[in-house]
């Protein structure tokens, strides 16, 4: 059952020491929602922490704003581990014993495939909602804080970055609503915080990007694109695989694609990056090997080298791209 905003404010109320956990290969709505949510939480004299395992990504590094640790023991007394953007064991790899550590668990999501791995005290799945932000912006409305400056770019990060700039169908005007509220914060410019994170692109990353943009399969009529970036071509451009975010968007702008996939081919497994645009259901596709996500935007893990991935893949994203 969803629990209210209202009453998981109540809760987090009465409780101090708070660990948040974005989920792994964090983004700005993960890594915006738990900065905004820690910031708040802080203002109102609480001890919080962001709980990460892996480096904060360069055109998020503002984000940041002192929040983060990898310190198991950062907090001696942890009364609330509380997950967000994600809800399950396999988003917070490395970090289970701090997750244990928390008395009361808690879950703010807008993915609609809950993990069932884990029994919280209370969770709020809004799968309706552009970006995890939006309920935290909320909610933080909620505990009675006031939306600072770091907070309002924390929000506004997040909701940029999970609506593709205001462009993906999972906008509304609750999003628009929201930034609106954000402008009216002493201070707030929405063109410094966009160029930071979208205008601060290495060569490197760029002639990456532009390698996977010339080298792209076709099918289906060129409904699907499929992409791949591979553990020698980021050598190759000396880029790290973070550099690579956003080239699943820029497969989506070429007119008549509507399935995207990209592959990235870590030092481990491969994973895949999917995307539909308007009907092809690529949440399907990403469930049959144990994703999920969005209906038009999803992801998938493989334990197979990336060519075997493709072809294990290829029939599922021709089928989504094929009007019943
Ligand atoms: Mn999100």
């Amino acid at each position: 059952m969803n629990d209210t905003i209202r009453s998981i404010a109540t809760i987090m109320s009465d409780l101090d020491g708070i660990l948040l956990f974005p989920h792994i290969n964090m983004d700005g709505d993960a890594l915006g929602s738990a900065t905004a949510l820690c910031l708040a939480l802080r203002s109102l004299g609480k001890k919080a922490y962001i709980m990460i395992s892996e480096p904060v990504p360069k055109n998020l590094d503002f984000l940041e704003c002192g929040c983060t640790t990898d310190d198991d023991t950062v907090l001696e007394d942890v009364q609330l581990s509380l997950m967000l953007d994600c809800s399950g064991y396999n988003r917070i790899p490395g970090r289970e014993q701090a997750w244990e550590r928390g008395r009361i668990k808690g879950c703010i999501d807008h993915h609609a495939t809950k993990s069932k791995d884990i029994r919280f005290d209370f969770s709020r799945i809004e799968p309706k909602s552009a970006a995890t932000a939006e309920i935290v912006y909320r909610l933080i409305k909620d505990l009675g804080a006031e939306i600072s400056l770091d907070i309002a770019n924390a929000i506004f990060a997040a909701i940029t970055t999970d609506t593709g700039n205001f462009q993906h169908t999972n906008t509304t005007s609750r999003s628009h609503e929201i930034v609106g509220h954000l402008y009216k914060v002493e201070g707030f410019n929405s063109k410094a915080i966009s160029s930071l994170i979208y205008d601060r692109k290495s060569k490197e990353a760029m002639q990456l990007e532009s390698h996977v943009l010339s080298n792209l399969s076709f099918y289906a009529d060129g409904r699907v694109a499929v992409g791949k970036v591979t553990q020698k071509l980021l050598a190759d451009c000396g880029c790290t695989m973070d550099e690579a975010d956003g080239i699943v968007q820029r497969i989506m702008s070429i007119e008549g694609v509507e399935a995207g996939c990209l592959f990235k081919e870590t030092k481990d497994n491969v994973r895949t990056s999917l995307r539909g645009r308007t009907y092809a259901n690529v949440e399907g596709v990403a469930k049959e090997f144990g994703g999920g996500g969005h209906m038009l935007a999803s992801g998938c893990t493989f334990d197979v080298p990336v060519d075997e991935a493709e072809q294990m893949i290829l029939p599922l994203l021709v089928r989504a791209v094929e009007r019943s």
